[in-house]
């Protein structure tokens, strides 16, 4: 059988566990063969750190998608994360069309409330068009109400209000949505993946901390379980339980929250985690 192959589009990091340097080993580890469109290269992530370097990568883009065509690439899925300008949201809805797959896009651009440095207020409203495009979304809290052009609430919340929300966010098109961040108490911790107006909770034990770079921990693992077969359902779980043992293992660590979660040590089990089916 030929193996899979994913397509992730997100900044390089250097260094803070995030984005690509969390995505590429997290789908290469259940055998899919993942490919990568940097949209920036920063020494850091944007988050907690200050003096960070930022290279744009806008005008490389389209021009790495025409080599790839021009070498009849194709791909099971796209993936996309953090982009760094307004044009990208434009450049990824071309990417969209030229290559036609599954599509999943974690709108990256906020969480506890706020908007990333960097990102502007209208921001929001330009993810929410490039959103309309994707077959899976992977919005936390924040993103979610933002992009609605909604407050933000701190949680507990309720199941109706979540629930609300993603009625709210299908626009009402057949989209599947995977919402971050939800939680009914202190005590858990998790997700809610929407498909076809079911609801399912997929929920695990909270440790103290927001921990940098779990969201993209959380959509990588979702999209490998994803291609491999997994429902929706499916990959919910595996993420959000990946997702948690990796927050486990660094904050018994005690490491400094910035850098991001020990995911590596757990990559070799992620098989198992994910039901392979194709
Ligand atoms: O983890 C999300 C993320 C990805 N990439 C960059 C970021 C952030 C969040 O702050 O700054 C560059």
């Amino acid at each position: 059988m030929s193996q899979k192959k994913v397509l992730a589009v997100h900044d390089i990091s250097c260094m803070g566990r995030c984005s690509l340097t969390v995505a590429l080993p997290v789908i290469s580890a259940v055998g899919i063969t993942t490919s990568i469109m940097p949209t920036a290269v920063l020494s850091t992530h944007t988050g907690g750190f200050t003096n960070y370097t930022y290279r744009d990568l806008t005008e490389d883009m389209i021009p790495i998608a025409d080599h790839w065509q021009t070498l009849n690439t194709s791909f099971d899925a796209i993936y996309t994360g953090y982009l760094g300008s307004k044009q990208q949201l434009d450049i990824v809805a071309e990417l969209i069309d030229r290559f036609k797959t599954l599509t999943i896009i974690d709108p990256v651009m906020a969480d506890h409330g706020k908007l990333y440095s960097g990102f502007d207020t209208d921001f929001p409203k330009g993810m929410l068009k490039l959103c309309q495009k994707a077959d899976v979304i992977t919005p936390n809290m924040t993103e979610a109400v933002l992009m609605l052009g909604r407050g933000y609430k701190e949680g507990p919340y309720t199941r109706e209000y979540i629930c609300e929300i993603l009625e709210a966010l299908t626009l009402g098109k057949d989209k599947k949505i995977v919402l971050t961040g939800v939680h009914f108490n202190k005590e858990e911790y998790g997700a809610a993946a929407y498909d076809n107006g079911k609801v399912h909770f997929a929920l695990e034990k909270r440790l103290p901390g927001n921990y940098h770079g779990t969201g993209d921990l959380f959509a990588s693992v979702l999209t490998a379980a994803l291609v491999s077969g997994n429902n929706l359902n499916q990959a919910t779980e595996a993420a959000v339980k990946f997702t948690a043992e990796s927050v486990e293992r660094t904050y018994l660590a005690g490491d400094d929250i910035r850098y991001g979660v020990n995911f590596e040590e757990g990559l070799c089990g992620l098989k198992n985690l994910i039901h392979i089916t194709v």
